[in-house]
């Protein structure tokens, strides 16, 4: 299949484009390097040394045989050039990545709420319209979140996008009907990927453009078997307060002997996919597209499910990392229950990678392999959602 990955150039990005071009795809990476120059921001750097994309390309070439294309432009602002590119290549399907997916970064200022919403609004309803005036049949898959549904489900078992209702009429009967799960996010960030959905459904009832939306947890680990090909196909890591992910945050801080940082009493349960699932579920939704005129499919993009404070105590048996409850940053509950159906991909042939040691000492090796690179200084967390005196909480 023809296929453009924009925001290729990032941490699920690059290993889903050499995933896909080993598997025979024609890929085309849309990236306008945002992400790195946010380092350049926040005066951090990825844990692990990646590469130029033009020595990305060129070593990929080198070890594969196979060549992957590149376009340096953005997404939310520079619509001409995403339409011109689907209109000469004329993609089965876009993959679409490019977002600001960091929740902390997202509450960090008024400038980063707004940047937030715009990057992220105007690049998926840019795809839209792209794909609407190209008037060509192009499929899209989007990387959501499980945070769309909020994290409490009392007992109920999430479903895959969709919430089956009953309404009663004045006449006491029940209409039975399908709504879009209730939105409940918990960031600003994550309030763009409930908007996203509004997006999605909006052009998929008025123009039949043909959405998958996959709704995935946290995503741990690093390497993928492609990107293990050479050093300099390496992926990037964060670690860092604001763009680092809590499983792979642990691992690093166990590697350079820096207190687990459990935000509260760590009752916290999240989903959890491994980045090799990540790239097999993308490849699983771009050859199985719904059918025209078929409604938003959704899949729960998630392998398990675990508590903060149980990733602490595995990470701390296999390290001997000490563990240390700081005060939780974010608004949010301190403890929940979750429990999530992800039929959808498995019934598609998803093999999971679920959580065990030898995972965990695989990336806690690349971890202490560059453990040189850490600033601790960019460990803590240090943005608050509760910025206004005296707001709730
Ligand atoms: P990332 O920040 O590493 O990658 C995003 C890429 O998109 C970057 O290379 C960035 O430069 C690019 N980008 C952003 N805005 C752009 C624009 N306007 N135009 C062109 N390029 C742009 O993030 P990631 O971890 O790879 O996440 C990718 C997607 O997956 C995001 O949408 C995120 O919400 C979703 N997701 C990620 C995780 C996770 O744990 N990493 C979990 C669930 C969902
Ligand atoms: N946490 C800690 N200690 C830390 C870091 C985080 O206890 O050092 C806690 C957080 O308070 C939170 C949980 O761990 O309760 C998860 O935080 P996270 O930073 O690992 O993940 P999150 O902010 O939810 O965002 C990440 C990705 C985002 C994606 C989301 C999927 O950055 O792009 O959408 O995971 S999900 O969590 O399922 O919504």
């Amino acid at each position: 299949m023809k296929v453009i990955i924009l925001g290729g150039d990032g941490f699920c990005g690059w290993p889903t484009a050499l995933h896909l071009s080993a598997a025979g795809h024609e890929v085309t990476i849309v990236d306008n390097l945002v992400r790195r120059k946010t380092d350049v921001e926040l005066e951090v750097r990825s844990l692990t040394p990646i590469q130029p994309m033009s020595t990305r390309l060129a070593v990929w070439k080198e070890v594969s045989g196979r060549t992957i294309g590149f376009e340096y432009f953005d997404v939310a602002e520079n619509y001409h050039r995403l339409l011109s590119l689907i209109e000469d290549l004329r993609p089965d399907a876009v993959v679409h990545f490019a977002e600001q997916r960091a929740a902390p970064y997202s509450m960090k200022s008024s400038w980063h709420k707004r940047y937030t919403v715009t990057n992220n609004l105007g690049a998926t309803n840019g795809l839209l319209a792209a794909i609407v005036e190209s008037g060509l049949d192009v499929h899209v898959v989007h990387l959501g979140t499980m945070g769309v549904y909020g994290y409490g489900t009392a007992g109920v078992k999430i479903p895959e996008g969709y919430l089956k209702i009953k309404i009663p009429t004045p006449e006491g009967e029940d209409i039975e009907s399908e709504i879009l799960y209730p939105p409940n996010p918990g960031s600003i960030y994550h309030l763009t990927k409930t908007q996203d959905q509004l997006l999605f459904a909006f052009y998929n009832k008025n123009d039949r453009v043909r959405v998958t939306d996959l709704h995935q947890g946290i995503v741990w680990g690093t390497q993928t078997p492609q990107t293990e090909l050479d050093d300099r196909l390496i992926n990037r890591f964060d670690y860092d307060g604001d763009y680092g992910t809590v499983l792979n945050r642990f691992i690093v801080q166990a590697a350079v002997g820096y207190p687990l940082t459990v935000h509260g009493s760590g009752g916290q349960t999240r989903a959890f996919i491994h980045i090799r699932d990540t790239v097999r579920c993308i490849e699983l939704a771009i050859t199985n597209g719904p059918a025209p005129g078929e409604r938003v499919q959704v899949f729960n993009q998630m392998t398990e499910t675990h508590r903060v404070a149980d990733l602490a105590e595995l990470v701390s048996s296999l390290t001997g990392a000490e563990i240390s409850h700081v005060e939780n940053p974010r608004n949010e509950a301190d403890s929940n229950e979750l429990i999530v159906a992800n039929d959808g991909l498995l019934r598609l042939g998803l093999d999971p990678t679920t959580l065990e040691s030898g995972l965990v000492e695989e990336v806690g090796a690349i971890a202490k392999r560059f453990s040189d690179r850490v600033d601790h200084t960019k460990i803590p967390c240090r943005s608050l959602w509760r910025q206004r005196p005296g707001s709730p909480g």
